[in-house]
C-alpha cells in the first residue's frame, strides 16, 4: 500500500490525510466543486473533481470516487466518518475493485447496520441489550402492540435502519402506540427506504458511554477504553470527554464495560477501528445500543489519553499488519475533553451560518489540539455538516483539561460566522457540569431558552447566557479592531473603530 485516497472532505479528510503523511503514504483528495480550495485538496499530493456541491452528486458518488481511486493508482480508500463510511455496498464495491476499505469487512457493517439485527446478534453472544423484541424481526403492527404491553411503558420505537434517534419515538402508554407506531414507520422509510421498526424498554437518566474498538484481521481485538458523550442537543453530540466522569475511578466496572464492548465487536468478526455505544443507568446498569462501524468525530479524546494515533492504526490495520501492542500495554492517563465548535447561532436555535470566515485564530499552547479543516478566508457553505472545528484539550486530571478548555475558547476568534462558542463557554461554567453530574437531558434541562416559565431557574439560566454572549460579542469586537488596523483600513473606519471598543 503505497498510495491512499481520502473520500471525504474537512477536518477529518485533513486528519487522515495527516496520518498518511506521517506514514510516508501517497495522498489523494477528492473535492466537489465548492470545495476546490478546500484545506484537504491543498493537504493531499493530488486531487480530483467528483462532481456538484450536494454530497449526493459528489462525497456519495460511489463511482466518481472508485474512477478517481483507479486514475490515481491509489490502493485504500479511506472514507472518514458521514457520506460513505458505513455503507456496505460500498465497501464491497471497493473489494471488488482490488482497492483496500480502511474499515471492517461489508458483513460486519450490514449487520451492524440493521440495528434489529445487531441487538439479536448481540443478545446472543452474551452482550446486554435493553429489553424488547431482539430475536424477532419484521414485526407488524399487531405484533409491536402485543410486545409492547410484556415489555411495559415507558418504552422506545426505533427504526431497524436508524440510528442516531432518526424514527425514534417515545411512547407511554398502549393508547399512545398506534399513532407513534405510525410516524415511526413513515420517518423510517422516508430516511432509510426502509419502515421496519422495533421496541425498547426506555432507560431514563442514562448516559451515553462508548467504548473504542481496534482489531486487526489476525483476530486481536482491543479496546481503548470509554467516552462519555452525554452533553448533546438533539442527538448532536456536543462535548466529548475520556475517560467518563461517570466511570471515574471505578476500574472494575471500566473494566466490565469495556470487555463487553470487545465482546460486541468479536461477535461479528469485526476488523479495524469501531465503537460499542451504550446507555449506562445511574446503577451503573448498562446496554449495547448501536455499534458504529467506522472512525469517529470524538476520537482524539481517546488518543490523547492512551497516546495510540487511531487513524495510523487504521491504516495499518488495513494493510494486514498486526496490532503492535496487546490490551495490558493500553493505559489511560490524564483527562481529555473535546468542543465540537459549529458555525450556527446557539441564540437563534442553532440555525446554521454561512459565509467567509474573514479571520480563525485558533488556540495553541500546552495541552491543546485543534483539527480543523478550515482557515481565515475559507467559505462556510450551506452544503455539508456545520462543524468548524474540534477544540480538544488535555490535562493531567479533568479540572486541568477544563481550565485549559476555558482559557482555549477564550483566545478561539471566529470572525466572519457565528459559532457556539459562547455556548460551550456556558456549558464550561456549570456546576452540574464541572461535577460530572449530567446525563444525556443535560442540554435540553439546562438551555431550553424558548421556555419562559418564571417559577423555574430558567430566567438565571438565560441571564447567564446572555452574559456570555454579550462578553464574547466584546471580545470578538475588540480581535475585528485588532485586525481592521492593518495599512488597508481608512482612518476613517479605524477612528469608528476606537470609539466602538470605548463602549
Ligand atoms: C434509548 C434511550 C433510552 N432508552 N434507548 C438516542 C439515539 C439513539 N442512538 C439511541 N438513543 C436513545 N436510546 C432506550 N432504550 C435514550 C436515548 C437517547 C440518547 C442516547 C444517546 C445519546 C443521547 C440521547 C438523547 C436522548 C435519548
Amino acid at each position: 500500500m503505497n498510495k491512499v485516497l481520502v473520500a471525504n472532505r474537512g477536518e477529518i479528510a485533513v486528519r487522515v490525510l495527516r496520518a498518511c503523511r506521517e506514514l510516508g503514504l501517497k495522498t489523494v483528495a477528492v473535492y466537489s466543486d465548492v470545495d476546490r480550495k478546500s484545506l484537504h485538496v491543498r493537504y493531499a499530493d493530488e486531487a480530483y473533481p467528483i462532481g456538484p456541491a450536494p454530497s449526493a452528486q459528489s462525497y456519495l458518488r460511489m463511482e466518481s470516487l472508485i474512477e478517481a481511486a483507479n486514475k490515481s493508482g491509489a490502493e485504500a480508500i479511506h472514507p472518514g466518518y458521514g457520506f460513505l463510511s458505513e455503507n456496505a455496498d460500498f465497501a464491497q464495491m471497493c473489494a471488488d475493485e482490488g482497492i483496500l476499505f480502511v474499515g471492517p469487512r461489508p458483513d460486519a457493517i450490514r449487520r451492524m447496520g440493521d440495528k434489529g439485527i445487531a441487538r439479536s446478534t448481540m443478545k446472543a453472544a452474551g452482550v446486554p441489550v435493553v429489553p424488547g423484541t431482539e430475536g424477532l424481526s419484521a414485526l407488524s403492527d399487531e405484533e409491536l402492540l402485543a410486545e409492547a404491553e410484556k415489555i411495559g411503558f415507558p418504552l422506545l420505537i426505533k427504526a431497524a435502519a436508524g440510528g442516531g434517534g432518526k424514527g425514534m419515538r417515545a411512547v407511554n402508554n398502549l393508547a399512545e402506540m398506534p399513532v407513534a407506531i405510525g410516524s415511526a414507520r413513515r420517518e423510517s422509510k422516508s430516511a432509510f427506504g426502509d419502515d421496519n421498526v422495533y421496541l425498547e424498554k426506555m432507560i431514563e437518566g442514562a448516559r451515553h458511554i462508548e467504548v473504542q474498538i481496534l482489531a486487526d484481521q489476525h483476530g486481536n481485538v482491543v479496546h481503548l477504553g470509554e467516552r462519555e458523550c452525554s452533553i448533546q442537543r438533539r442527538h448532536q453530540k456536543l462535548i466529548e470527554e475520556a475517560p467518563s466522569p461517570f466511570v471515574g475511578v471505578d476500574q472494575t466496572f471500566r473494566d466490565e464495560l469495556c470487555r463487553v464492548g470487545v465482546l460486541a465487536a468479536q461477535a461479528v468478526d469485526y476488523v479495524n477501528a469501531g465503537t460499542v455505544e451504550c446507555l449506562v443507568d445511574k446503577d451503573k446498569n448498562f446496554y449495547f445500543l448501536e455499534m458504529n462501524t467506522r472512525l469517529q468525530v470524538e476520537h482524539p479524546v481517546t488518543e490523547l489519553v492512551t497516546g495510540v494515533d487511531i487513524v495510523v492504526q487504521q491504516l495499518r490495520i488495513a494493510r494486514g499488519e498486526q496490532l503492535s501492542f496487546q490490551q495490558e500495554d493500553v493505559a489511560m492517563r490524564g483527562w481529555a475533553v473535546e468542543c465540537r465548535i459549529n458555525a450556527e447561532d446557539p441564540f437563534n436555535q442553532f440555525f446554521p451560518s454561512t459565509g467567509l470566515i474573514r479571520q480563525h485564530d485558533v488556540p495553541t499552547g500546552p495541552g491543546v489540539r485543534v483539527d480543523t479543516g478550515v482557515f481565515s478566508g475559507a467559505e462556510i457553505t450551506p452544503y455539508y455538516d456545520p462543524m468548524i472545528a474540534k477544540l480538544v484539550c488535555y490535562g493531567d486530571k479533568r479540572s486541568q483539561a477544563l481550565r485549559r478548555m476555558r482559557r482555549a475558547l477564550a483566545e478561539y476568534h471566529i470572525l466572519g460566522v457565528t459559532s457556539n462558542i459562547p455556548f460551550h463557554q456556558n456549558i464550561l461554567q456549570n456546576n452540574d457540569f464541572i461535577a460530572g453530574n449530567f446525563d444525556t437531558s443535560f442540554v435540553e434541562k439546562h438551555f431550553s431558552l424558548d421556555q419562559t416559565d418564571p417559577s423555574s431557574q430558567k430566567h438565571a439560566e438565560a441571564a447567564a447566557i446572555i452574559a456570555t454572549l454579550l462578553s464574547h460579542a466584546k471580545t470578538q469586537r475588540a480581535a475585528r479592531i485588532d485586525r481592521d488596523c492593518g495599512e488597508r483600513v481608512s482612518a476613517w473606519k479605524r477612528a469608528r473603530n476606537w470609539k466602538e471598543m470605548g463602549r
